[in-house]
This record gives structure tokens, C-alpha cells and sequence, in this order.
């Protein structure tokens, strides 16, 4: 009895699409399915592994790393740096890039990830996921370097992300719209349950972390004010909110039912354009979420034109239905 499409079938007949396709992209892909996997089944078990709780370490951020993180991120790297696709990776959790073992050969993409995202929320049981991003190599390097990953995010050859949620989901993006598959822990494999995925053009749901509210530039604090003012107000429509202080969580949400998720700009720390990364958060994300005919800006640009200015830059991200993310994009132009 078939569960229907399995991911590897999706990929493999992906690429016979793709006209001299030398299935590298596609083995580099099955390797990052089995990540996942194995990932899913760490976070799953959760304190019967003794996998939570912080790992007495800290992170190129400053954030101090939980044991997942670390286990995480070890998962991601031993599961794509031995089989020839990749001529290095970055990670939100590595100060630097990471070559390639010498005694593995290299590959033409550069692997980009968090391999825990909203790790903060392990211990309490709530959903995390791990985000990636792959961009080509330039040819003709014998050895990759930083400036080679900062690349735009039009340049992105494939997106996605895992969701370990009450069901553990795998969305992915190569440039011909979002499907998500979903993990069936007993066969060991991942099944197309959502097609191309689309985001609703409007939605009556915002996600936005209120604490920071005094923070907050006047483009934003005047859509939400307008939000929160409901039918009675220029909206004349009742919204609700959502923080999950997940990215993954909140995306997936957004692709699922249309939203808008705002991680703006804001002057608690003015050092910062915003708490967001750019290369393995703000770029695949907004690959994702583009391909599923949604919007996702700074607030004044588009954020996957943006060129990189380092491997761990921050940007304000706000992201989801189009005539949402419009209307807050029209109201930085009318107010700055
Ligand atoms: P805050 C998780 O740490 C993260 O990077 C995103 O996944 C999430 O949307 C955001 O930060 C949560 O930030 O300030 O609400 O904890």
C-alpha cells in the first residue's frame, strides 16, 4: 500500500526536468532529508536522550548554545561534508566558514544553515526547526572563502526548511514553487502531503514579538496600532496575534493559512539592523515564502536583493501575505 509521493521520488523526478541535471544537486539534497531525520529524532526524544538543557557554550551571536544546538549542528556537518557536493559550509552556530576535509572531495554549492532555529524554545517543548539555503560555488576555486557565500538571494539554488512539530515536515523551494512533505517516523521516510504551497494574498493574522513595541520605527508601530484597533478602527477589521519566537514555526504558519511575521528594525540596540540573519534566516525564508507568491522586505527593499555585507549580518525581516507586507512597505515610504 503506497503513503503516496516520497521526497526522494519528488527530487529525482525534480530533476529530470532540469535539462543536463548531473544529479549532484539531488544527492546533496538526499543528504540534507537524512539530516533532518536524524535531527528530528534527537529533538523527538528529547529529555529520555538528555538533550536539553544549555550546553555551556556560546555562539558567534553571543547567545548561549543549548546541547541541541551543538548536536544539531554536528548532524548538518557530518551528514553533507563527506560526499563531494559542497566546497564548504557556514552556520549560524560557526564563527567561520567550514571547509571540506581534505580527504573528501569537493562539490560545486555552498551550504548555508541554522541548524536549530528557536532553540530557545527546547526546553519548553515548543516547535524548532533547521533552516538551509544553497548557493553554487564559483568555479575554477580550488578552496572557497567567505566572499564567496555572500551572494544575493535571487542567487539561492534551493531553499527550505524542517518544522519538528506535533509532525516533523520538510518545506522545500528550488526555484519552482514550495512543497512540503511530511516524516512518517515508522517508514523512515518523508511523503508529499502539501503541493505547492501558496500564501494567502491576505490574512487577519499578525506575528510580532510586543515586548519591543517602545522600540519600534513609526511605520510599524502605526500598522500594528491599526491592527490592534480592529473593526472600530481604519482597518474595520479584527486581526489576531501570534509570536511563537519560533521562525520556522512561524513561516510554516504563514505558508499554511497566509500572515504576516515582523522581526523590524528597532532602536534597542542600534547597533543591530534587526535580530534576524540575513544569509541563513532572512534569504531562505524569503526564498520559501516569494516562491508561494508572498512578500518579504526590510520595510524599504527587498530582501533578497540585498548584497551581503558579512556571513552573520542582520536584517529587519518582515515577511508573508502580499497586501499586508505591501501596506507596511507603503507606510515606511510615506512616513521616512
Ligand atoms: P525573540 C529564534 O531565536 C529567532 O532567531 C527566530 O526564530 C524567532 O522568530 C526570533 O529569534 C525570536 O526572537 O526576541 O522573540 O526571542
Amino acid at each position: 500500500m503506497s503513503s503516496g509521493i516520497t521526497i526522494t521520488q519528488f527530487i529525482i523526478e525534480e530533476q529530470r526536468r532540469i535539462p543536463g541535471a548531473s544529479g549532484e544537486f539531488t544527492l546533496l539534497l538526499n543528504d540534507l532529508v537524512s539530516a533532518t531525520k536524524v535531527i528530528a529524532n534527537a529533538v523527538n526524544k528529547g529529555a529520555l536522550a538528555g538533550v536539553l538543557g544549555a550546553a555551556g557554550s556560546s555562539n558567534v551571536q553571543g547567545e548561549d548554545q543549548k546541547k541541541l544546538d551543538v548536536i544539531s549542528n554536528d548532524v548538518m556537518i557530518e551528514s553533507t561534508n563527506w560526499s563531494g557536493h559542497l566546497a564548504a559550509m557556514a552556520s549560524e552556530e560557526m564563527d567561520e566558514i567550514l571547509p571540506i576535509p581534505a580527504e573528501y572531495p569537493k562539490g560545486k554549492y555552498l551550504l548555508l544553515f541554522d541548524p536549530l532555529d528557536g532553540s530557545s524554545n527546547i526546553d519548553v517543548n515548543i516547535s524548532v526547526g533547521t533552516i538551509f539555503s544553497i548557493l553554487k560555488a564559483p568555479e575554477g576555486k580550488s578552496a572557497a572563502t567567505t566572499e564567496d557565500f555572500l551572494q544575493p538571494g535571487t542567487q539561492q539554488v534551493c531553499a527550505g526548511y524542517a518544522l519538528y512539530g506535533p509532525s516533523t515536515m520538510l518545506v522545500i523551494t528550488s526555484g519552482h514553487g514550495v512543497n512540503g512533505f511530511t516524516l512518517d517516523r515508522n517508514v523512515g521516510e518523508y511523503y508529499l502531503t502539501h503541493p505547492n504551497m501558496q500564501v494567502p494574498d491576505d490574512t487577519q493574522e499578525f506575528a510580532i514579538n510586543a515586548s519591543n513595541a517602545r522600540f519600534w520605527e513609526a511605520p510599524v508601530k502605526r500598522y500594528v496600532d491599526e491592527c490592534l484597533a480592529g473593526k472600530e478602527g481604519p482597518r474595520a477589521k479584527d486581526f489576531n496575534m501570534r509570536w511563537v519566537a519560533s521562525m520556522v514555526a512561524e513561516v510554516h504558519r504563514i505558508l499554511t493559512r497566509g500572515g504576516i511575521f515582523m522581526y523590524p528594525r528597532d532602536t534597542k540596540d542600534p547597533s543591530k539592523a534587526g535580530k534576524l540573519r540575513l544569509m541563513y534566516e532572512a534569504n531562505p525564508m524569503s526564498f520559501i515564502v516569494e516562491q508561494a507568491g508572498g512578500v518579504c522586505s526590510t520595510g524599504r527593499e527587498r530582501i533578497m536583493t540585498l548584497p551581503p555585507s558579512g556571513l552573520h549580518q542582520r536584517v529587519p525581516v518582515i515577511l508573508g501575505s502580499k497586501n499586508e507586507v505591501d501596506k507596511v512597505v507603503q507606510y515606511h515610504k510615506d512616513m521616512d
